[in-house]
């Protein structure tokens, strides 16, 4: 509402106001940032945090999201992506592995496949895809498939930012490998940023 209002007061201000309010990160927008901490004193860094139901379209970026093999683990264990993003799975080990899920939303078969030997895969439905290897059982990882690019995860000192997110108010979500997913809702002021601070149970 407030938006069109503002919109329809540049038309008539004239052509170059508007191209200003069009561009990103200009007006409007806030940032989301925070501590995340994981009772039970294990890292923090490394968790996913994501906005829902973000209004509007997006559509990957050309680089693409890497998910490793690397001495007989995935990494990144959690890796959030937008939807449609093609995700590379390279092979850093001297050790043949496979790359697999059955998650209903996006299932998918790599094979098994040596070092070096790069494979990919197209990721095109929302939702929690769970990894595993054919050869190493206790390979996890978990690529979470979002709508929308509002998503980062925490540094080594379980800190994250997310910017330039539209004004409102929404559902944020953590998803982490070692605690339960958390839900909560936040108010994303039109500039400047907001602080909300995570406690993830084991
Ligand atoms: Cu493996």
């Amino acid at each position: 509402m407030m938006k069109t209002d503002h919109l329809i007061r540049a038309i008539g201000a004239g052509f170059f106001t508007v191209a200003l309010l069009a561009a990103p990160g200009t007006g409007e927008a806030g940032t989301l940032k925070g501590q995340v901490s994981l009772k039970g004193g294990e890292s923090s860094e490394h968790i996913a945090v994501y906005i829902e139901n973000v209004p509007g379209s997006y559509a990957p970026t050309a680089k693409r999201p890497e998910l490793m093999h690397r001495n007989l683990a995935f990494f990144p264990r959690v890796l959030p992506v937008l939807k449609g993003s093609v995700v590379d799975f390279p092979n850093a080990d001297a050790v043949f592995h496979s790359a697999f899920s059955a998650s209903p939303s996006n299932p998918f078969e790599l094979g098994i496949y040596g070092q070096g030997r790069e494979k990919f895969m197209q990721f095109n439905n929302a939702g929690v895809v769970e990894i595993s290897c054919h050869i190493h059982p206790f390979m996890k990882a978990t690529v979470l498939v979002l709508d929308n690019p509002f998503f980062t995860v925490t540094d080594q000192r379980g800190e994250y930012v997310i910017a330039d997110v539209p004004a409102g108010t929404y559902i944020v979500r953590t998803w982490s490998a070692n605690g339960k997913p958390t839900t909560q809702q936040v108010s994303i002021p039109s500039t400047g940023s907001t602080q909300v601070n995570i406690t993830i149970a084991p």
